[in-house]
């Protein structure tokens, strides 16, 4: 088992924007399985690449009540999104301790591979719906913080490069 460090908010390399998987081989599979064990041990219900500092499209997920649910979306696309919009109290493994209330699309359809490469195409809603979506703007390098006011995302970057210091310190 190899475990991924995660990248922190404000750390620039989360807002590169990822490149899509030419071919799902076995570098692929192995960056999944790191993943989904990064993810379990932190633990969260997604991880995208960006966050581990890989910029290629791949985004493992589970929001199931066990955790052995793994979902894997490599090169995803959103092909539909309700007009009907809902808030969610979201966080991010990125950016810890921060939780707050973001509006998205209450339902969407997507269309991914799998770590085999085979096509699929899904509906979620829910806390999938939302995670789907948290984790596709990673790999555009948008963090759902930006999503709030100014103010408040300079308070999150004061609190999150205090807090850096204070472990640099211990
Ligand atoms: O673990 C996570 N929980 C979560 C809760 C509400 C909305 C989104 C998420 S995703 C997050 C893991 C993470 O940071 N993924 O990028
Ligand atoms: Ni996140």
């Amino acid at each position: 088992m190899a475990l991924l460090s995660i990248l922190r908010y404000p750390d620039v390399r989360l807002h590169k924007k990822a490149k899509p998987v030419q071919v799902v081989d076995d570098r692929i599979r192995k960056l999944v399985r790191d993943m989904a064990d990064t993810m379990y041990e932190a633990p969260g219900v997604g991880l995208a690449a960006t966050q581990v500092d890989v910029h290629e499209r791949v985004i493992v997920i589970d929001v199931s009540e066990e955790g052995r649910d793994l979902m894997v979306l490599i090169n995803p696309e959103i092909t539909w999104k309700s007009e009907t919009i809902k808030t969610f109290e979201e966080g991010c493994l990125s950016v810890p301790g921060i939780y707050d209330e973001v509006e998205r699309s209450e339902r969407i359809r997507f269309k991914a591979l799998d770590e085999k490469g085979q096509p699929y195409e899904m509906e979620a809603e829910g806390l999938l719906a939302v995670c789907v979506q948290h984790e596709m703007d990673h790999l555009d390098g948008k963090v759902f913080v930006e999503y709030l006011s100014p103010l408040k995302q300079n308070r999150i970057k004061t609190k999150m490069k205090k807090a850096e210091r204070e472990l640099a310190k211990a």
